[in-house]
């Protein structure tokens, strides 16, 4: 059953010679602009070299209401998925079909020109539930759609002008073309490509391999590094395990290339899609699992789509397409064999084993053994570089509490303590430096506390980020700011909110710095506890009392906790 005939001539492009380019760009110059958000530069890229063939632009509201009903574009040609350039109200108000608008990158260099011919408001609900199966904003395609997408659409054609620069594995990009022409030049006439946005591990290896094999063809790994599922692994170190991967094949038989795409989790039409795209890079074959770009659990705790429903849906169309599905085998390690075999071929009396991908997560996090059987060590070695375990991770202390509750005091013997572990650089951003050095400008007001927190929240998510420790010790009077800093810092590592419970009463028979004296007579205003509001954090990670209890103890109190949390050894 042959039914693709490979076909390597080259495949169109929408870019136009290089001094007509420099011609337009120069004249680009006085038209009226569009800045392309990241996953527009990602379709852009594909409409111009070719990927994303036959289509000649973004769509029209004719092409799209097809596609969205049918997965047809106006002239009946099979495209499922809306590669639509959405803008926002302030811009479409400026925008008249018969504009032409210059699309510049993030750094305003000029991509390319698209000659609008449509501008219409997109029913964004219908979108949602024929596109990804359902208006709901666990998909993350639909949370884009809603909270991320402009209100309005621009359709028409585009005119080239340069390709989108990237810096990184420049070597290892190719556009269709390219592609086309690599075959071409090494006799590859028949190609499976496999699509991917997670590392390989011996599995993924071994049933590509075999894939490849069945199909009597070369084999492509084709992973997507333009945009993929929120919390994915990042391209960078995807790229670097890839790269040791493919060392694993026999050589000449398998290449690696990568795709800026701008993945959707759409299931079974995104499988239609990735098979169009590999098509027009050149392959026959495409390898389609179970739950092909799937999104992950809807907001009822239920699959969007049916295991085999991308399988099904690639199948009525892989003659139309012009690539045959190779199916995906589930392979699994048979310890007493030392070997991998197909799920439904393993002998029977022997003993499977299988690592899941949140297991291996928390081997990871926990610096666990990972075994060889199940990846190779080389990309085991890239994957703890990204992800060292906890006690080698960036974290932020973060103490909140009135003025003279005694946090500048607990955070200085908490840091002591720390440095005498060693292995980690700690850094205190007590209230003083802060305000001597970040926040000098400000006052006590509501706007001006938010801003100071904000501040000290940044440069704690750098020092996470960078694997440091940082302790803060303001005041943070306000509940909602202090999630703010949270969520900038869990980013990157663990937050641990410590709140000092020293009560109001006794920071005033303390007064250490007679600022409460001053605040009751009026002196200072907008004093914390007296005249200004102090919100109560309601679950924070630890809360200790300072009446009757050491400072000592209080930070030890603080150092057990990080020891709980695995981000210490004892
Ligand atoms: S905040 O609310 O988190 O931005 O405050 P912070 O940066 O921690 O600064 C608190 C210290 O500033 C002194 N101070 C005041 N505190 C509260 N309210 C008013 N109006 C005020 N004016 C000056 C005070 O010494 C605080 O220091 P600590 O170390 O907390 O005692």
């Amino acid at each position: 059953t042959n039914i693709v005939q490979n076909n390597l001539a080259p495949i169109p492009e929408l870019y136009v010679s290089y001094d007509s380019a420099q011609k337009l760009k120069h004249d680009a110059g006085n038209l009226l602009s569009w800045d392309l958000t990241a996953r527009q530069v990602c379709d852009l890229e594909l409409l111009m070299n070719g990927g994303f063939y036959p289509l000649k632009g973004f769509l029209t509201e004719a092409d799209y209401d097809g596609v969205v009903e049918n997965m047809r574009t106006a002239d009946g040609t099979l495209w499922p998925i809306p590669i639509t350039l959405d803008v926002n109200q302030a811009f479409a108000d400026k925008v008249e079909p018969g504009t032409d608008i210059a699309l510049r990158d993030a750094e305003g260099v000029i991509l390319a020109i698209l000659s609008v011919t449509d501008k219409w408001v997109p029913n964004k609900a219908r979108e949602a539930e024929k596109v990804f199966g359902a208006d709901d904003l666990a998909h993350p395609a639909v949370n884009y759609l809603h909270n991320v997408a402009g209100p309005v659409y621009l359709g028409g054609p585009i005119t080239g002008i340069q390709q989108p620069v990237h810096y990184d594995f420049k070597a290892r990009r190719d556009t269709p073309n390219e592609l086309r022409a690599f075959f071409r030049k090494v006799g590859w006439n028949k190609v499976v490509a496999f699509q991917t946005r997670n590392p390989l591990h011996r599995a993924h290896q071994e049933l590509t391999f075999r894939a490849a094999r069945e199909a009597q063809a070369n084999l492509l790994i084709h992973p997507v590094v333009g945009m993929t599922k929120p919390g994915d692994v990042d391209h960078f170190t995807r790229v670097r395990c890839y790269e040791a991967v493919l060392d694993k094949y026999p050589a000449s038989t398998t290449s690696m290339s990568l795709l800026n795409l701008a993945m959707r989790m759409a299931g079974p039409r995104e499988a239609v899609w990735h098979g169009i795209i590999r098509k027009n890079h050149g392959c026959t074959h495409f390898i389609v699992g179970r739950d092909h770009a799937g999104p992950g659990k809807n907001s009822q705790g239920k699959d969007f789509y049916g295991p085999y429903d991308a399988q099904e849906l690639f199948q009525k169309h892989q003659a139309e397409i012009g690539i045959e599905m190779v199916d995906f085998k589930h392979m699994v390690y048979v310890q007493e064999k030392a070997q991998y075999y197909p799920a439904n071929e393993v002998p029977e009396g022997t003993t499977v084993l299988d690592i899941s991908g949140t297991e291996l997560r928390r081997r990871l996090r926990e610096g666990l053994e990972i075994p060889e059987w199940f990846s190779f060590p080389e990309v085991v070695t890239q994957l703890r570089r990204t992800s060292p375990p906890r006690d080698k991770q960036g974290f932020t202390v973060f103490f909140t509490g009135l003025s003279g509750s005694g946090k500048s005091t607990i955070a200085n013997a908490l840091m002591v303590k720390l440095m005498e572990m060693g292995g980690r650089p700690v850094t205190l951003l007590d209230g003083d430096v802060v305000r001597k050095h970040l926040s000098s400008e400000l006052g006590f007001s509501k706007e001006h506390r938010d801003i100071n927190i904000k501040r000290i929240g940044y440069v704690a998510s750098e020092i996470t980020k960078n694997g440091g420790i940082a302790i803060c010790a303001p005041i943070a009077p306000y509940t909602a700011t202090r999630r703010a800093v949270r969520e900038m810092i869990e980013a990157y590592g663990a937050f641990i909110e410590v709140h000092v419970a020293t009560s109001v009463e006794e920071c005033e028979r303390r007064d250490r710095k007679g600022l409460y004296k001053l605040a009751r007579e009026g002196k200072i205003k907008e004093f914390t506890g007296i005249s200004d509001p102090y919100e109560v954090p309601e679950n924070p990670e630890l809360r200790v009392e300072t009446e009757n209890v050491d400072v000592d103890n209080c930070a030890h109190q603080v150092i057990l906790k990080l020891e709980s949390m695995g981000l210490i050894k004892a």
